[in-house]
């Protein structure tokens, strides 16, 4: 397609504004002539050919379309007569650059909104601009209507007639058929009417459907009044605000589309998520916050960029007031639903408007984003992800996992509470639940090479980090080679508890016999393990064992600053009473002196504190250690005696996830 633009006129009616270039040549807006404006429109449409009859003051309209440096090939033609004929000559002057192909056509002094200019491009049939809202104009186009298609177009016409604006998006075939007319008008020296009373002429052959603009930006500057009443509706479009919020760390064509589809709504401000909203509802970034801002800042039309802070729009919403957000249409549905609800409420109670583009999926962004799961899932990226959660939110949050698809409930669950997405941001491979789900006591008894495996069937379908359970260690001479493994593996951290000989459940506490490491031991126990480690990522921590053991906390804080004194990278308290007394206190103290230590929890017992008032008090894990175990062996013993029961399986049904459900929760490669 090409564009076809008039320029050759003298434009008198401008007065002093035309007395040194050409009309098209006069300013709109700080930024934009009505010509540059018209050709960023174009060359933003993808049209790569322009050409432009000209005719008054020719030479300064070539330099100054050069000077504009748009992506654009321009075929001037100059009309040597363009002070006695009228564009119809112009045209015909530029007849063998025209013939044979779809044509956008305009005068050279018409300003249009982008969406008007949007709208003529997209239609599939010949158009031309008209409006059913504005009244008809005494001296300007108007077009007479019949069976649904232009029949004439002239200034002289006003019976079923609707105002019209010299824009037209031709097809070859109609265009052919009047640029025909216009050759057979000039050669008979018919030089000096409007290119349209040849196409009245044709009108029958030549179909061109009304366009309706509405009251939408689309008119001619003759006169400096309407030069006026133009600028000034340009201003109202370019001090529109746009908004829009990414959450990619990977730019692909279709996000360039819609950024390009939303700077023609007016000044795009985009908002990029932060790391930690992002990692609550979808995964890790792979890009920083720092890294994907400055992406979207060196896009060409975006005006600014800020951070969103939440999933919810509402607070920036709130401070920015945009006319416009602009989103996908994907989000009528699924889990960000209540999200666009919020948005939408925002928009109304202040007048803006939310425009959705239909979404479309693309394959290739799918496969990048398999790709980044699949980096995401890698040891060396997964290992490290722990201590940046840990820098990123101050507290997080593990829940336990067992196996392959307790691993993905752990990967999976989210849940979206006020304007917020909620995810378990890392796994704990417990002893407990490990050995449980094997039929086995929690006694050490189940050896590495099987916890091992459990890891692997875990790793193998998730992307979070793993703090792994590694009971007391065992001799400090094994130690060593578990923390090379579990870090070749990609695990986070290990935690260590200070016991020695047959350890037991810690729940157990004093019931059962069980041995306190001597500080001393354990000491050297962490000290060797870090000496073993490879890279900084790795973690390990000591738990202390003294309140299980009623050893008091003086024993308690005691061991912890030694633990830390030896390398340890966090302290694990733990305690078996409802209360949380003792852990706060032991919290308040240990950070009354070592404010940088990562403390973990395991509040299975005093399992009232939320992780909000934890984080609080100073605690940066909570691992939730055996829910999901402690949850799923009753179901299924449930189920399991309900059909012994009733001799068969319907009675149990309602108690069980629908076939559907356990499918769609596994992954397909
Ligand atoms: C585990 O989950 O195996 C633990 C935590 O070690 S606890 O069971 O509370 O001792
Ligand atoms: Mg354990």
């Amino acid at each position: 397609m090409k564009a076809l633009i008039l320029n050759s006129g003298l434009g008198h009616r401008m007065g002093v504004l035309t007395s040194e270039h050409p009309k098209c040549m006069t300013e709109v807006s700080a930024k934009d002539t009505i010509l540059s404006r018209q050709l960023k429109m174009i060359a933003e449409a993808g049209i790569q050919e322009v050409v432009m009859t000209t005719g008054y003051f020719d030479e300064i309209l070539v330099n100054y379309c050069r000077s504009l440096h748009l992506p654009l090939k321009f075929t001037f033609v100059n009309n040597p007569l363009y002070a006695q004929t009228n564009y119809i000559y112009s045209i015909y002057c530029a007849k063998e650059v025209l013939k044979d192909d779809d044509i956008v056509l305009m005068h050279g002094d018409l300003v249009f909104a982008a969406d008007v200019f949007d709208s003529v491009l997209e239609s599939e049939v010949s158009c031309m601009t008209v409006s059913t809202t504005l009244p008809l104009p005494e001296k300007d186009f108007k077009a007479v209507i019949q069976d649904g298609q232009i029949k004439k177009v002239g200034i002289e016409f006003f019976d079923d007639a609707l105002a019209a604006q010299p824009l037209y998006k031709l097809n070859k075939k109609d265009w052919n058929v009047w640029l025909d007319e216009i050759c057979k008008f000039c050669e008979s020296d018919n030089r000096k009417c409007y290119a349209e009373n040849a196409f009245n002429q044709v009108s029958d052959a030549c179909v061109i459907m009304p366009l309706d603009v509405q009251d939408k930006l689309c008119g001619e500057i003759d006169t400096p009044e309407d030069l006026e009443i133009v600028a000034a509706r340009v201003k109202e479009l370019e001090d529109k605000t746009v908004y829009m919020c990414f959450s990619t760390d990977m730019l692909h064509s279709g996000h360039i589309a819609i950024i390009k589809k939303a700077k023609k709504l007016g000044r795009l401000i985009v908002g990029v998520l932060s790391d930690e909203a992002i990692a609550s509802y979808k995964r890790f970034p792979l890009m920083p916050f720092a890294e994907r801002k400055s992406l979207f800042e060196n896009i060409n039309g975006v005006a600014a960029v800020v951070e969103q802070k939440e999933l919810s729009y509402k607070n920036i919403l709130t401070d920015l007031k945009p006319d416009y957000v602009v989103h996908g249409d994907d989000w009528k549905t699924g889990f960000q639903k209540p999200i666009r609800d919020e948005v939408l409420a925002v928009l109304q109670s202040y007048g803006g408007e939310l425009i959705e583009y239909p979404y479309s999926k693309d394959e290739k962004y799918d496969e990048l984003e398999k790709n980044s799961r699949l980096q995401l899932a890698m040891p060396d990226a997964r290992r490290g992800r722990l201590k940046k959660l840990l820098a990123m939110k101050g507290c997080v949050t593990a829940i336990e996992a067992h196996s392959g698809i307790t691993g993905l409930i752990a990967e999976k669950t989210t849940v979206l509470q006020d304007g917020k997405t909620y995810q378990f941001d890392a796994m704990w491979v417990s002893s407990l639940c490990d050995s449980t789900a094997k039929g086995k006591p929690d006694i050490e008894l189940v050896d590495m090479t099987s916890r091992f495996r459990t890891i692997d069937d875990i790793m193998e379908v998730t992307t979070k980090p793993i703090i792994f359970d590694g009971d007391t260690g065992g001799l400090t001479e094994h130690f060593v080679y578990t923390v090379k493994s579990l870090e070749r593996m990609g695990v986070s951290m290990v935690i260590i508890e200070d016991k020695t000989g047959l350890k037991k459940n810690s729940l157990f506490g004093t019931e059962v016999e069980q041995t306190q490491d001597s500080i001393e031991n354990f000491s050297e126990k962490i000290r060797a393990g870090k000496r073993a480690q490879k890279t900084k990522d790795f973690m390990i921590c000591a738990r202390i064992e003294s309140l299980i053991l009623e050893r008091g906390m003086e024993d308690a804080l005691e061991r912890a600053f030694a633990f830390a004194d030896a390398g340890a990278d966090a302290i694990m308290i733990h305690s078996r009473k409802k209360d949380p007394a003792e852990i706060f206190e032991f919290v308040e103290r240990f950070r009354a002196k070592d404010s940088a230590t990562p403390i973990v929890v395991v509040p299975t017992s005093f399992n009232s504190v939320t992780e909000e008032e934890f984080k609080a008090r100073g605690v940066n894990v909570v691992i939730y250690a055996n829910q999901l175990t402690r949850s799923g062996f009753p179901a299924m013993q449930n189920v399991a005696k309900t059909i012994l029961t009733n001799h068969r399986a319907k009675e149990a049904d309602d108690m069980c996830m629908s076939i559907k459900e356990i499918i769609t929760l596994i992954p397909e490669e």
